[in-house]
C-alpha cells in the first residue's frame, strides 16, 4: 500500500437514472477525506476533478441506452489517469456513478500487466453491474462496468477497446441483494466468485472475505477495490440513489476495510454512487470517510500483523 494517496474526482452521472451523483467528489472533500487521509501520516495529493469535452451521441440497438457516447468519453480519460497515476501511488476514485469503474479498472490493469502482476478485484456492491450493452432493461450504463473489465462481449465499437481483461477468477463481488436474471445467468460459471447477502449472513463476512484475500497473497497479486455505496445498508447510508435494503452494517463493513488494509495488497480504489442531493446532512458523506480511513490503517486497538498462510 502506498503512503501516497491521489485524490481523483469522476464527476460523472449520465450512467444513473437520478440526477446529483456528479457532487459526490466535492462531498467527499467537504467531509473532510484529505485531512483525514493526512492524519494517518499518508501523503495526499489533490488531482482535481476530471472533465470531458462536448462528445457526439451515438445511438446503440438496445433503445433503452442513452448517452453511451458520453460514458465512453469518461471511461477514455479515467483509464489513462488510472494507468498513469497507478505509477505514482494509491489512485482513489471519488465518483460519480459506477460507471466511473469502467475507466479506474481499465486503466489500473493496463498499468499491472505492464508491471506483471496480477489484479484481484473486491466489488462491493448491492448489484453486480454484470450487464451487457444487449442486456440492460433500464439502459443505466452504471450497472455494466464489471462486464466490460472482465471482457464481456458486446462493448467493441461502442467503449474504448480493453488492453486487457480482468480474469473473471480474480473477481470476488460482495454485497449482492439485486441481480438482474441476465446478469444471474451470466455469473453462473463465469469464474467471477459472487456473495450475496445469504452468503453473508450464513458464514459471516469475515470469513468471506478472508478467503478471497488469502487467495489474492497466495497468488501473489495485487488488489482494487470497487465500493459502491448501495454496499451498505441504506439506514446508515441513505445518500445514493439506488437505495437496496438488507445491506452490510457498519461493522460489517468496517471489518472489510480493516481486513483489507492488513493485505497491504490494495493499490487502488473507487468510492462511487455517492449522491449528496439525497444525503442527510452529509453523513453518508462521512461514514465513507471513516471507512477510507480503516482501509488505509485507522485502526482500534495494534494487534499482532495476521500471517494469510
Ligand atoms: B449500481 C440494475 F435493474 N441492475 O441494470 C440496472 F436493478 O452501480 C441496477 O450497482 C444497476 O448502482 C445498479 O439498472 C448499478 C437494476
Ligand atoms: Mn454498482
Ligand atoms: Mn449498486
Ligand atoms: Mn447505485
Amino acid at each position: 500500500m502506498s503512503d501516497r494517496c491521489i485524490l481523483i474526482g469522476a464527476p460523472v452521472e449520465a450512467g444513473t437514472g437520478r440526477r446529483g451523483a456528479d457532487m459526490g467528489a466535492r462531498a467527499f472533500r467537504a467531509a473532510g477525506l484529505a485531512e483525514t487521509l493526512r492524519d494517518l501520516g499518508l501523503e495526499v495529493r489533490e488531482h482535481g476533478n476530471l472533465f470531458i469535452g462536448p462528445v457526439v451521441p451515438k445511438a446503440h440497438p438496445n433503445p433503452m441506452i442513452g448517452d453511451i457516447a458520453e460514458i465512453a468519453a469518461w471511461t477514455e480519460v479515467i483509464e489513462k489517469v488510472a494507468y498513469e497515476t497507478a505509477a505514482q501511488g494509491m489512485p482513489i476514485f471519488l465518483g460519480g456513478d459506477h460507471s466511473v469503474a469502467a475507466g479506474s479498472i481499465a486503466g489500473i490493469n493496463r498499468r499491472a500487466v505492464e508491471d506483471g502482476r496480477e489484479l484481484f478485484v473486491l466489488w462491493l456492491d448491492a448489484h453486480s453491474d454484470y450487464h451487457t450493452l444487449d442486456t440492460t432493461e433500464s439502459g443505466n450504463l452504471h450497472g455494466v462496468p464489471a462486464a466490460y473489465v472482465t471482457g464481456r462481449p458486446g462493448f467493441a465499437g461502442y467503449f474504448p477497446p480493453l488492453v486487457a481483461p480482468v480474469k473473471p477468477e480474480n473477481v470476488c463481488m460482495v454485497g449482492l441483494r439485486s441481480v438482474d436474471p441476465a446478469e444471474r445467468s451470466a455469473l453462473d460459471g463465469s469464474g467471477i466468485t459472487v456473495h450475496d447477502m445469504r452468503a453473508i449472513d450464513e458464514n459471516g463476512i469475515g470469513r468471506l472475505v478472508g478467503s478471497f484475500l488469502k487467495e489474492v497473497v497466495v497468488r501473489g497479486g495485487i488488489l482494487h477495490v470497487s465500493l459502491d455505496v448501495d454496499f451498505l445498508d441504506p439506514e446508515i447510508a441513505p445518500g445514493v440513489g439506488t437505495t437496496v435494503p438488507g445491506g452490510a452494517t457498519f461493522r460489517e463493513a468496517h471489518l472489510v476495510m480493516e481486513m483489507l488494509h492488513d493485505t497491504g495488497l490494495v493499490r487502488s480504489l473507487d468510492v462511487v454512487e455517492l449522491n449528496p442531493f439525497l444525503d442527510e446532512r452529509g453523513r453518508t458523506a462521512l461514514l465513507l470517510v471513516d471507512l477510507v480511513a480503516s482501509l488505509m490503517g485507522r485502526r482500534i486497538l495494534d494487534r499482532p500483523t495476521r500471517s494469510w498462510s
